[in-house]
């Protein structure tokens, strides 16, 4: 009798921690978590917005984005480039593709190909950015 209490504590024990540990690896996204579209860079260089090329963002499909450029007066930077990162902190792995800002719209507005999430979770992308007014980079969140 003995014996089965103690494998019942067992195995509450170790369903508390295994809906611990799910829930920390971005099965459910993270409240403080910022899902904004549009930022300020991280030194306030520049305000940086995404759109999605289409939604909802299915999963596993290559799409594209528009990343727009503005200085925080609201000017359209022209002339940007970018070096794209990302990938999924919770599960330290990176994006499952290389995207690339293939071309420049104008108006402070480029074209970023080649983006693809490929699992349900917290993802982040990151950009790199130089331009005229200097070099700085903003960091989106985004729970798929
Ligand atoms: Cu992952």
């Amino acid at each position: 009798m003995k014996f089965k209490w103690l494998y019942l504590i067992g195995l509450a024990a170790l369903l508390a921690l295994g809906s611990y540990f799910l829930s920390d690896m971005g099965m459910k996204p993270k409240p403080e978590l910022d899902l904004s579209r549009s930022r300020a860079s991280e030194n306030g260089v520049y305000v940086v917005a995404v759109a999605p090329e289409a939604e909802p963002i299915k999963l596993g499909e290559l799409h594209s984005w528009i990343v727009t450029v503005q200085t925080p007066d609201g000017m359209a930077v022209e002339d940007a480039s970018f070096e794209v990162d990302g990938g999924m902190p919770d599960h330290n792995h990176g994006l499952p593709t290389s995207p690339k800002v293939t071309e420049n719209l104008g108006d402070g507005r480029y074209r970023l190909e080649g983006v693809k999430f490929s699992m349900t979770g917290w993802w982040e992308l990151s950009f790199d950015i130089s331009a005229a007014p200097g070099s700085d980079s903003v960091t989106f969140n985004m729970v798929l």
